[in-house]
């Protein structure tokens, strides 16, 4: 397995999925060469050097695992396998993820240059302005905050965005106060203590989509990505926090968060849905006592960009849903998958009985965040393929009978479609429509039958005939 992130690029461009673009400008173009790749099949990891306005090596990287393949290879798993496959692996894989507690490294990286105090320069690594739209420049789009609990010690290490604001100033983003992040800085606050913090760049991608992840609170990000690697994360105490911080990262911010009531307005930021849904909103500042950054240092950089783009080119929250459905004792599902980066959710299931559509589609929409679509499927429709899922839709769901609207569900303030006077109330909720795009249960065996290939007959006709179906003419 990859032993960085610099293992993990040399492991794509291995796979021949690296490209490398020079002189690309931090503001807007690195964000739209990444939104526009991102769009293509297959999708290439970027690497920009040659960054207009900083030094050659001083390097971005992204689009890091937004494809099936590259999510694969960061989790671990066979990056050959069909992405279904892929995902019900890893949703097995976590299950049986124990935490793995990170060790001390002698050395850090990180440490072969800093900045510490006046000398502090954010302005010396290339942050992206991401979006046209965007208030500001983001050094942080993909890394994570590290911070320690005063009250039991533990360390969070998870992705909140970060904006730059002058020489020595950066927001960090919580987007709601039940973030652990939140939770560990109003502890602080209440002590009336400075709260230590360090942002992570460049980190190693097992800490990338453990930081991604929702994991209980008081349970580190750290023994998670251990788990997921198989051997645990070094550390290295940070000289100004004290914070044991990943060795092997790319660059570091270290400092403390200033005081409750010093905020600064951060944002606007293009979301995941492909709009802004937000203004600026106060968030709170870290005054950064210090940089440390390898050699030739790459941020790991990872905008939200126009759906389907996202993030993880596996649908990671789906494997939660398959996880929850299988917990709470619905059999028989055959997938889960997200489509449109996360903001619709279906499920696979072979219908055993009367209402096991429907069971299974109320236990996917309460957990699909910001989902306002939720489609059950049978097993014979591959729940990762859009155009079985309309099929399946058009052909199978009657809507006067097999739909359902579920009001007042979870939603976010990054909702586009909240009214503006309802999200200034603070109105976070909004209606999931659930389509049951399944055979009806009552007459499942007089169903019309399928003349369609089933998936595995045209599998083994692809496996048998496939070279001269593609041959060029
Ligand atoms: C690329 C990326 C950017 C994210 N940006 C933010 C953010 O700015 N603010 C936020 O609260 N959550 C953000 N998230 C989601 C959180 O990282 C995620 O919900 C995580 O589980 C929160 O961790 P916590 O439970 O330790 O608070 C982002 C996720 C990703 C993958
Ligand atoms: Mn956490």
């Amino acid at each position: 397995m990859y032993q960085d992130l610099r293992g993990f690029i040399s492991a794509v461009d291995a796979l021949g999925a690296l490209r490398r673009i020079d002189g690309a400008d931090p503001h807007h173009e690195i964000g739209g060469i990444t939104e526009v790749a991102a769009g293509l099949s297959p999708a290439p990891a970027l690497l920009f050097d040659g960054i207009k306005g900083f030094p050659a090596g001083h390097r971005i990287f992204s689009n890091a695992v937004t494809t099936p393949q590259r999510a694969a290879l960061a989790l671990g798993i066979d990056p050959k396998l069909r992405p279904l496959d892929a995902l019900k692996a890893w949703m097995e894989k976590r299950k049986g993820l124990t935490p793995c507690a990170p060790v001390e490294a002698v050395k850090a990286a990180w440490l072969e240059n800093s900045m510490r105090g006046d000398a502090v320069a954010l302005d010396k690594l290339p942050a992206p302005v991401w979006h046209a739209g965007d208030g500001g420049a983001y050094i942080g789009s993909g890394s994570i905050v590290v911070m320690r609990d005063p009250d039991i010690g533990w360390i969070n290490a998870s992705i909140y965005r970060v904006q730059v604001h002058g020489r020595d100033r950066v927001t960090i983003q919580f987007d709601h106060p039940g973030r652990h992040g939140a939770i560990i800085a109003k502890k602080y606050r209440d002590r009336g203590e400075p709260c230590p913090v360090a942002v992570v760049n460049g980190e190693d991608p097992a800490l990338f989509v453990a930081g991604f992840e929702y994991l209980p609170e008081g349970v580190s990000e750290y023994g998670f990505a251990g788990a997921l690697k198989g051997a645990p994360i070094e550390t290295f105490a940070g000289p100004v926090t004290g914070l044991p911080l990943p060795a092997q990262a790319e660059i570091i911010l270290e400092g403390h968060l200033l005081p409750a009531g010093d905020t600064l307005p951060e944002g606007p930021f293009g979301e995941f849905t492909g709009y802004y849904a937000n203004d600026t909103r106060p968030c709170p500042v870290m005054e950064v006592a210090a940089i440390h950054h390898r050699n030739d240092p790459i941020l790991l950089g990872s905008p939200p960009m126009k759906p389907p783009r996202f993030h993880f080119g596996l649908p990671l929250r789906a494997a939660g849903i398959w996880s929850n459905l299988d917990a709470a004792g619905v059999t028989d599902v055959t997938g889960v998958w997200q489509h449109v980066s996360q903001l619709m959710t279906v499920v696979a299931i072979k219908q055993r009985y009367d209402g096991h559509a429907k069971r299974a589609a109320l236990i996917a929409a309460a957990n699909s965040y910001m989902g306002r679509l939720v489609v059950v499927v049978d097993d014979d429709v591959d729940p990762s393929d859009l155009a079985d899922v309309m099929w399946a839709v058009t052909t199978r769901c009657e809507p006067s009978e097999q739909t359902d609207v579920v009001r007042n569900a979870w939603s976010s303030a990054l909702d586009p479609r909240i009214p503006p006077d309802a999200k200034a109330r603070g109105v976070t909720a909004h209606s999931k429509l659930i389509i049951e795009a399944v055979k009806p249960f009552a007459w499942i065996d007089r169903f019309p039958k399928l003349s369609a290939l089933s998936h595995e007959d045209a599998r083994a006709i692809e496996e048998k005939w496939g070279a001269a179906l593609k041959a060029t003419p």
